[in-house]
């Protein structure tokens, strides 16, 4: 593995059980003519920790391990200044427990709203193995606002973004300033370099 036209030729495997991070990334990596194909999270693959770059590069050496292919894993999470960075890496259960509203909830009567989403995306094709990595910071807003996007994206507002939250964006505008759009840019500047890939 690893050659140039093994590249070209395979996708990349992105393995993710989440339909919105897939959609956002490959709209990113289109533009370097990119292509992923995605795969829901083989079992046991994501293991809890108090780390982004650990979980990202856990899940992506034991995709690769089971694959063999060319695999991306990406872990995210929202950090909330006033919770001391509480969800972060618990974002994903925090969100299926308490919600966008048991959160809002706990930011009741603080003003200090401050946020920031980060996002980790790993690449492994059994030899290279990479991380690259993309924050945004922003607010947490008082209210649930726009109906686009998933997640916590109703409630973040991205800073100079005119006060809409990710929830009223559509996924180009969201790529403006995201994470994520951010994290896969890098991979892919660095992948289209490392394996000479040209737009198509
Ligand atoms: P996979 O692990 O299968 O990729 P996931 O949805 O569990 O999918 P993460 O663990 O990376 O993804 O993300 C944790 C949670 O953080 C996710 O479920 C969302 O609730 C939230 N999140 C991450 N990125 C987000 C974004 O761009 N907008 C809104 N919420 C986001």
């Amino acid at each position: 593995m690893s050659n140039k036209e093994d590249h070209v030729r395979n996708e990349i495997i992105f393995l993710t059980s989440n339909v919105n991070k897939f959609r956002e990334a490959q709209s990113v990596l289109n533009r370097f003519g990119i292509r992923l194909k995605r795969m829901g999270m083989l079992e046991r693959l994501e293991i809890q920790s108090e780390s982004l770059e650990e979980i990202s590069i856990y899940s992506a050496i034991h995709g690769y391990q089971m694959l063999r292919k060319p695999v991306i894993t990406e872990d995210a999470g929202l950090f909330v200044f006033a919770l001391r960075g509480f969800p972060g890496p618990y974002s994903s259960y925090i969100f299926r427990t308490i919600g966008v509203h048991g959160l809002l909830k706990l930011l009741d009567d603080i003003t200090q709203r401050n946020a920031i989403f980060k996002s980790v995306v790993t690449f492994f094709d059994g030899t290279f193995l990479k991380t690259f990595s993309g924050t945004v910071q922003g607010e947490i807003a008082t209210e649930c606002k726009g109906n686009k996007g998933f997640g916590f994206d109703p409630i973040f507002t991205p800073k100079h973004a005119s006060n809409k939250t990710f929830g009223e964006m559509n996924k180009t505008e969201k790529n403006k300033y995201s994470h994520r759009a951010k994290a896969f840019t890098k991979f892919a500047k660095w992948y289209s370099s490392t394996f000479k890939i040209k737009p198509s």
